[in-house]
């Protein structure tokens, strides 16, 4: 098999190349090649000097996480790569495309970088559970220094070429088609002098040696670590590039690399990396079905849902028309719209102008004749049929044919929806989470008469708007609503029971949740939907609006409020709820915290397992991906199916049965048949 890797000769430079589509991943052939180019420079002294570069979309993307958890095949990255940097000829790597993990590292060791503008460069080990592995927490520090490298080892987002320029990542950015000329001119100015290896820096010495680095930054991202054992020992390991040295600072890399490795949490991480792409695969439909070609969107509904849904689309650069039925409404929601862009603004994370050219993008109206020429539609009217039906129908009669009519219900019937239409074919569903601009999970429904090409184009374009999509069957609930459901049901009996609602919270606080469903309540208003009849008390969450606990806006919900919206769990709640179940007539007793886990979580397990068996979800990875995008299921748990294999169905099964909760056949079939549901 040819090797990935080949050499060219420009003159006195060598440029090592790598073509491994797709992303140059440094794979075992790879890292074999890249070491034989290097051995072919250093041996031949007509090079005096060498440009690493890659074809391609990418320089390389990190190491092949598909060799992960196999025996590992040599030559390793962390010895080919200090061949790289001992090298006394100049080494220069060109960048283009995302230069990540392995690749930033590769680019580490060599001695001067240079990059396209376009390009991305960063070390993101820790969103698989990991840190990086060749030495790329000792190289980094002592090239850019603490401050900087902390956020990039440990929080793991790419920086931008010219922001790597900046930190002193990069030594040049040059021309967006000249790169590899550049490299090469670059490298050719560098021979005769002495090379600079970041290994032989030292961290920023004040930054190092100043704790209180550390300490800010653990206070600025203390809540997002929280629970993930990777970016604590990233920062371990950048401190450890301060106060060690290089190679005592490589051995602890390594041996912090290691625990990570054969951890759970990057098991369980790398599930999901590999999760989220088998996502956007829709078994059925072939790979080259058309796509409809969407260059305009129509919005129904300038709501809180309506508008963070054409959000979406404008901050993608794709046109859109709004509709509402009063003048108010839609002034009303566009306002809001341009306030959440200008928030963001603030947050210096968009520009004044960007604003505008997002907002230049939305035209508002009242009128459906407006929409005739969108190639999507998507309404986010009133959560009933008959509207919807409205709704479909006007659209049935003014959108061009082969425009696709999407739904945006939370589990109203795609079907149903579709048969009111002549266009069944093109009907949809688009499951958008509150907030719509922020939240990444979209469920595309797929109706039984779902065109192909619809549900390629609307899952191509969940990806161009920054969605993480998922196909889901047409039942009450789709994935993610239908799982939450049971986990509702179980938290309502467990406090009916006797279990203090504040230990259920805590419960799934405790298990990486954002917040529980009691939390959740006081949060969104416990008088949603309430009938305002305080005499007319048939639930518990009647009984505190009776109260008048609405929830946080009302200071007192589940929980008693300070200004600074500090939870504290309150007694009369917790009388109330008793005096309920009384009168329902449940007996009360103490409820430990791991039956609450067992009866929260596995009924959700269970449920999962039903949507697999009756088609709902493509595959349990599916499932995962709901969850984690859409209701916040700790990413480094995997997901409620991954999690449950790694609990081991069999326990699943006895949880439930010893709690008596119902277990489904699909269940029991994946526990005997080698524990796994995929
Ligand atoms: N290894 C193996 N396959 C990979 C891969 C990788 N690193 N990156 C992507 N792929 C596959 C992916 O599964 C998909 O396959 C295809 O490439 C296109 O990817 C030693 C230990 C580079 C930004 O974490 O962030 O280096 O589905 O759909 O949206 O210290 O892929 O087509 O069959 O995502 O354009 C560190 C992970 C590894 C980068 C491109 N590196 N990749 O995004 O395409 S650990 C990463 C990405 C490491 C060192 C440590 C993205 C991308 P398929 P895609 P994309």
């Amino acid at each position: 098999m040819t090797s990935p890797i080949r050499t060219e000769r420009h003159d006195n430079v060598l440029v090592i190349i790598s073509d491994n589509p797709p992303v140059n991943a440094l794979g075992q052939a790879v890292r074999e090649g890249l070491a034989d180019g290097i051995a072919e420079a250093l041996a031949d002294d007509s090079v005096e000097a060498i440009v690493v570069r890659c074809d391609g979309r990418t320089f390389f993307a990190g190491a092949d996480i598909t060799e992960f958890g196999k025996k590992p095949q040599g030559p390793n990255l962390p010895e080919a790569l200090d061949k790289l940097e001992a090298s006394d000829k100049p080494v220069v790597a060109a960048i283009h495309g995302t230069a990540l993990g392995g690749g930033c590292e590769v680019a580490l060791a060599c001695h001067y970088r240079v990059a396209v503008p376009s390009a991305k460069i960063g070390l993101p080990e820790v969103k698989l559970g990991l840190i990086p592995g060749a030495a790329g927490t000792q190289r980094l520090p002592r090239l850019v220094g603490a401050q900087a490298a902390l956020p990039l080892v440990a929080i793991g987002d790419p920086i931008s070429a010219k922001a790597a320029k900046a930190i002193g990542l990069l030594d040049a950015v040059v021309g967006e088609d000249t790169l590899e000329a550049d490299a090469i001119a670059f490298a050719r100015s560098m021979v005769g002098k002495p090379v600079r290896r970041s290994s032989e820096g030292t961290a920023n010495q004040d930054g190092v040696k100043n704790p209180a680095i550390f300490d800010d930054f653990r206070a600025k991202y203390g809540r997002k670590m929280r629970g993930f054992d990777a970016p604590n020992a990233a920062i371990e390991a950048v401190k450890a590039a301060g106060e060690s040295s290089y190679a005592d600072g490589v051995s602890k890399e390594r041996e912090l690399f290691g625990k990570l490795m054969t951890g759970s949490q990057s098991k369980a991480m790398r599930h999901y990396f590999f999760a989220e792409r088998a996502a956007n695969k829709i078994d059925d439909v072939p790979k080259d079905t058309p796509l409809i070609a969407i260059n305009r969107v129509g919005i129904i509904g300038a709501g809180t849902m309506g508008g963070g849904i054409a959000m979406n689309f404008l901050s993608a650069g794709i046109p859109v028309t709004i509709l509402e039925m009063k003048q108010e409404a839609l002034d009303r929601g566009t306002g809001v719209m341009r306030k959440n862009y200008e928030n963001t603004a603030k947050r210096g994370r968009m520009t004044a102008e960007q604003v505008e050219q997002a907002m230049g993008l939305l035209t508002p109206t009242l009128e459906y004749d407006d929409l005739a020429d969108c190639d999507l539609v998507i309404e986010a009217v009133f959560e009933n049929m008959d509207v919807k039906k409205q709704v479909f129908g006007k659209l049935d009669e003014v959108v061009k044919p082969g425009a696709i009519l999407a739904s945006n219900t939370s589990y109203l019937d795609i079907d149903e929806i579709a048969a009111s239409t002549r266009r069944p074919g093109y009907v949809v569903g688009l499951h958008f989470f509150s907030p719509a601009n922020v939240m990444k999970l979209l469920e595309i429904v797929r109706g039984e008469k779902t065109r192909d090409d619809v549900l390629a184009s609307s899952m191509k374009l969940a990806k161009k708007i920054g969605k993480v999509a998922a196909v889901s069957g047409v039942c009450p609930g789709f994935i993610g609503n239908r799982m939450l459901s049971k986990r509702q049901e179980q938290a309502n009996k467990l406090i009916m029971e006797g279990a203090n609602h504040w230990d259920v919270d805590d419960v799934l606080l405790d298990f990486g949740f954002p917040m529980g469903p009691f939390q959740m309540g006081d949060l969104a208003g416990l008088d949603i939907g309430w009938h305002r009849d305080p005499s007319k008390v048939t639930t518990v969450r009647e009984a505190l609006c009776a109260a008048g606990r609405f929830g946080q806006k009302a200071g007192k919900g589940f929980y008693d409020y300070d200004e600074a919206r500090q939870r504290t769990p309150s007694d009369e709640v917790k009388h109330i709820i008793a005096d309920f179940a009384e009168s329902a007539g449940n007996e009360q007793r103490e409820i430990s915290k791991e039956e609450i886990q067992e009866r929260l979580l596995y009924p959700m397990v269970n449920e999962g397992a039903k949507i697999l068996d009756e088609g709902m979800a493509q595959r349990a990875s599916d499932i995962d991906v709901v969850w984690i995008n859409g209701y916040g299921w700790p990413l480094h748990t995997g997901g409620p199916m991954f999690w449950a294999q790694e609990v081991g169905l069999g326990t699943v099964i006895s949880g439930l049965e010893k709690h008596d909760l119902p277990v489904s056949d699909y269940l029991r079939t994946k526990a005997g048949a080698g524990n796994a549901f995929d």
